[in-house]
């Protein structure tokens, strides 16, 4: 028998079909085999009659017990039209097959079991070469998870580790691969981390075999937060798991295929593989049943197939062949998806905690925590040496709260056993959402604990750091595992010779590290960040003091030389001359982050608390900073010593800085107001507030001119890279407290008379976008104009959006956002309203939204009204006239009349012809 994946490779014929057409899997087994009704003594057969631990439920090992009931479900899906079906293998791996006592049969039954499902797909394929059937290989998650700690009182356990999910996986998956599948599917994900560990096992497996299979992953989203069990969200998800080379990649179970949808979309708008969903039936019933029909299904399934979301399809827990056959019959009208391009996303560096972070080569400065090191912050290490987790997690938490947007962790300290220690705090920070929400940087110079922190982390994270320091072979192997652990690398710029400290060195080292990296290990340079050392300045030797140039100049070599490349540093690291005397050394980082990162750098390991906000930096000290920085003259290094002497002796820095405070005080009220913002000082706002009610005619007023502009201030020194993210996070902090203190006297303008509620108005920021400071004032004065405000927070999902919208029958909409992804998952909402059939309006706002973006981007989506609103002031003028069935009709029709000029104004104009052009299509009419 000759089949057509005899003769061109499984692979490629796989791949090939799905570029043409949408594959079908085959539907659920367990409850397939639910219906048999089997008894004890069926499940263990004549073989294992005697065997001591019950065997009812372990449907594995039906493939040597009831080997015609495998093989019946499988042809009746293969019946039904599956172009694959998987394996009856879901637990056959020694973790799960423990609790049975089965642990000892694992290659036997995944051999079995292989042989059971070819047998059925061949004997299709031979009906029908056209259509090869091909068998995949299922591999569930264990009953385990590798991130979580089952024990209460001890956050740091974990019933299994990495190294155990992978000899289990491998064993497994030897036999899979031997036995002849065409493809693994790890399925059924509730932790990253053990998916994590079965791609590194299945890789491990192919290599030893010698054999490539398609490896094929799909998640599973635990509740309608739309994260895994371990917490991660979609987008995190897919950031982990970027390292696998996947034929596909989707969501299976949870629930049915209505409520899986918009994961579902998002897995498709971000994923360069092909997309696999396999829904349950619905949700499981009182009695643990499954409820959707196969009709019922195939309608929601008709939306995937109808908007190019799938290119594989199949069922979850309580479909049957009947649900496949129907799926079958809707393949024809399918729209097909294409992957995302890889080179669309080949410079984009993605990163994940429980949250995604993507760095791309027009993002914003990235922070790194750095105080989270036994050998930079003395309080760490007391806390990991008398073993006070909890209280080290806060020095973490903290950096968080303050803006570090990934954690560094060290634990190199020759006291410390800093494997034990790296693999604890790591599993403690695991257990703190609010910390393992960003990704961690792994920093260690010993191979071991690294390795040992990168078998902690479900997200997507940083090694720090390798280098050529121990040649070639020793710097290959390390990068060829941390791309099997999937994560990014530090690379330090440091090699056989010693650390890079010239300009030359540092490029040559670089670039070498480069090309050896890209080329022989297949890193992709996106995930390679260079650390061309940042070394002291200022030191009173000479050959320092170009140091800080040419790492600014490196740093513009790598952008301009290797492509995709990341730059980061430790910034600390420049100022040591000046320990003891934090002003020159906050205004030290200022500077030298202000040039590094025009230059290119996009991040670097910093103590957010010690950062001078470049534009405050008095006149004098920024000149002799900048003289030392940027080697401008021979003597600046000792002007500066002199100059930081004189604050030193001027009585002390709190005496300068009592003086610095009583200059700022003396401004206007506008300037007062705007410094307290930009500083983040809230000292002064009860005070500055109650003039500020006196000159400003409202409450309102005061937010929308004096804090507005101070906000605005901060919003572009943030964009020109003089502020950054931790000095704006202290701004929020200091707006948020300014609105608070007016909140009463809003309250107290309220409109008199009216006591009944005005209108149901639903607030969400969009998902994606966690500013909410417009968004909580906009609710505020709607609140204290008598609507009843529902407000669903930051990050809100869609389908959120619209199912309050419609569950409590909300009168207007209003969606903020101040990022420009935001306006694009603004049109999102508009669509899905416009699915859902709403007719309400839908109002939108926030900083980066705007009245032509409105009309020309998000408007057409739908056909309710949609209005762009400017401030909270003018939103419950809006809203009155919305609200007012004499007005709405006029107010919407204007509106829309306004919108409509817009977009006409907005087509591209037809260009003219020429006039020899025009005079030869002049029509033949005479
Ligand atoms: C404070 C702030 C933050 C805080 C937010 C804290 C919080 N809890 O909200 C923090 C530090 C967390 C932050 C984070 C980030 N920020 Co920010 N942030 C700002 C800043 C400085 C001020 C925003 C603000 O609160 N303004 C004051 C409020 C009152 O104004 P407003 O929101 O516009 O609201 C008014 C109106 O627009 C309207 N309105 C608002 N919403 C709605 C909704 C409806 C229905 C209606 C009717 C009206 C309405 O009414 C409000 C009152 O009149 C702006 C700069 C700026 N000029 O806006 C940058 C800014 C928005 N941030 C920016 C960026 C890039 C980020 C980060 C990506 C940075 C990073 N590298 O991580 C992250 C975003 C993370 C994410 N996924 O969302 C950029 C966005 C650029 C862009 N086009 O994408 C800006 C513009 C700064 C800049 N110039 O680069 N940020």
């Amino acid at each position: 028998m000759c089949h057509l994946y005899d003769l061109y490779g499984i692979k490629t014929i796989m791949r090939d079909i799905l570029q043409n057409r949408i594959l079908v899997l085959d539907g659920a087994m367990g409850t397939m085999i639910q219906r048999y009704k089997l008894s004890e003594a069926d499940y263990r057969g004549k073989r294992f009659a005697d065997v001591v631990v019950p065997q009812k439920g372990n449907n594995d090992l039906l493939v040597l017990t009831q080997p015609d009931i495998i093989y019946e479900i499988h042809s009746k899906y293969l019946e039904a039209g599956a172009d694959i079906i998987e394996t009856n293998t879901f637990n056959a791996q020694q973790i799960s097959m423990e609790d049975y006592g089965m642990q000892h049969q694992i290659r036997e039954l995944n051999i079995e079991a292989v042989r059971l499902a070819r047998k059925a797909a061949d004997f299709y394929t031979k009906q029908t070469p056209d259509k090869p059937r091909f068998v995949a290989g299922a591999v569930g998650p264990t009953n385990k998870t590798a991130s979580m700690s089952p024990d209460v009182n001890n956050p740091a356990y974990r019933a299994v580790t990495f190294d155990r999910l992978v000899e289990a996986y491998k064993e497994q998956m030897l036999a899979l691969i031997e036995g002849g599948v065409d493809a693994i599917l790890i399925e059924t994900i509730f932790d990253t981390l053990n998916a994590k560990a079965a791609i590194y096992a299945a890789n491990q497996a192919m290599e030893e075999l010698g054999e490539k299979v398609e490896l094929m992953l799909s998640v599973t989203v635990a509740d309608s937060s739309g994260r895994t069990l371990s917490g991660q969200t979609i987008r995190a998800f897919l950031a982990s798991i970027g390292h696998a080379d996947m034929l596909s990649v989707g969501l299976n179970c949870s629930f049915g295929a209505k409520d899986l949808k918009p994961y579902l979309k998002e897995i498709a708008q971000y994923s360069n593989c092909y997309v696999s969903a396999y829904p349950n039936a619905g949700l499981p019933n009182q009695f643990g049943e499954y409820d959707e029909s196969p009709e019922k299904m195939a309608e929601q399934i008709r939306e995937y197939f109808e908007e190019g979301l799938v290119n594989i399809i199949g069922g979850c827990c309580g479909t049957t062949p009947d649900h496949i056959a129907a799926y079958q019959q809707l393949i024809k009208i399918a729209k097909l998806r294409t992957p995302v391009s890889k080179d669309a996303d080949q410079g984009t560096l993605h990163l994940s905690g429980l949250e995604h972070l993507d760095v791309k080569s027009d993002s914003l400065f990235v922070n790194i925590g750095e105080r989270c090191n036994v050998a930079g912050s003395r309080m760490f290490l007391r806390l990991i040496n008398e073993k006070k987790y909890e209280e080290a997690l806060n020095i973490a938490r903290k950096q968080v709260e303050d803006g570090a947007q990934v954690i560094d962790v060290n634990m190199d300290d020759a006291m410390l056993d800093a494997r034990q220690e790296m693999t604890t705090f790591l599993n403690y920070i695991a257990s703190e959402p609010e910390i393992s929400k960003v990704p961690i940087m792994i920093d260690s110079s010993k191979w071991d604990v690294i390795e040992a922190g990168l078998k902690c982390v479900q997200g997507k994270c940083i090694v720090n750091s390798i280098s050529l320091k121990e040649g070639e072979k020793d710097f290959i192997s390390k990068a060829e595992k941390i791309r099997a652990y999937g994560a990014a690398a530090v690379v330090m710029a440091f090699d056989e010779k010693g650390q890079a400290d010239s300009f030359e060195r540092r490029t040559e080292i670089c670039s070498r590290a480069y090309h050896l990296l890209t080329e022989k290990v297949g890193f992709p340079a996106s995930d390679i960040i260079f650390d061309p050392n940042v070394l002291a300045i200022a030191t009173g030797i000479e050959e320092h003091n170009n140091y800080g140039v040419d790492f600014i100049e490196t740093v513009k070599w790598i952008k301009a030389n290797l492509p995709f490349a990341r730059v980061s540093g430790g910034i600390s690291n420049l100022s040591f001359s000046f320990r003891g005397n934090n002003v020159v050394r906050e205004a030290i980082h200022s500077v030298f982050l202000y040039y590094a990162i025009r230059a290119g750098l996009d991040m670097g390991i910093v103590n957010a608390g010690m950062l001078q906000i470049y534009e405050e930096i008095p006149a004098e000290l920024l000149e002799y900073v900048e003289d030392v920085v940027l080697n401008r003259r021979s003597d600046a290094t000792e002007r500066l010593v002199e100059y930081a002497e004189k604050i030193k002796l001027s009585a002390s820095e709190s005496a300068t800085a009592a003086k610095k405070v009583d200059e700022w005080r003396s401004r206007d009220l506008q300037g007062r107001l705007e410094h307290a913002l930009i500083k983040g000082i809230s000292d002064f706002l009860e005070e500055d507030l109650q003039e500020a009610l006196k000159q400003y005619d409202t409450a309102l007023e005061i937010i929308e001119r004096p804090l507005m502009s101070g906000m605005n201030i901060v919003g572009d020194l943030f964009g020109q890279g003089k502020m950054f993210l931790p000095q704006v996070v202290k701004t929020a902090r200091t707006m948020k407290k300014a609105v608070a203190i007016l909140q009463p006297y809003i309250e107290a303008e309220k409109v008199p008379g009216q006591s009944s509620s005005a209108g149901k108005f639903l607030i969400a920021t969009v998902k994606g976008d966690v500013h909410d400071i417009g968004k909580n004032i906009v609710a505020v004065v709607l609140g204290c104009n008598n609507y009843e405000v529902i407000d669903l927070g930051v990050m809100t999902p869609t389908d959120k959006i619209i199912k309050t919208a419609i569950e409590e029958k909300v009168d207007i909409v209003g969606l903020s956002g101040l990022i420009t992804p935001s306006l694009e998952e603004m049109c999102v909402v508009a669509a899905e309203m416009e699915k859902a059939g709403l007719k309400i309006p839908l109002l939108i706002g926030g900083a980066t939204t705007s009245k032509i973006h409105t009309a020309v981007k998000i408007s057409p989506n739908y056909n309710g009204p949609v209005v762009y609103v400017k401030d909270a002031s003018v939103n419950t003028h809006i809203v009155a006239q919305l609200m007012n069935p004499k007005t709405i009709g006029a107010f919407t029709a204007e509106v829309a009349a306004e919108y409509q000029q817009l977009r006409e104004k907005q087509k591209p104009q037809a260009s003219l012809l020429t006039l020899e052009d025009a005079r030869q299509r002049k029509p033949g009419l005479f």
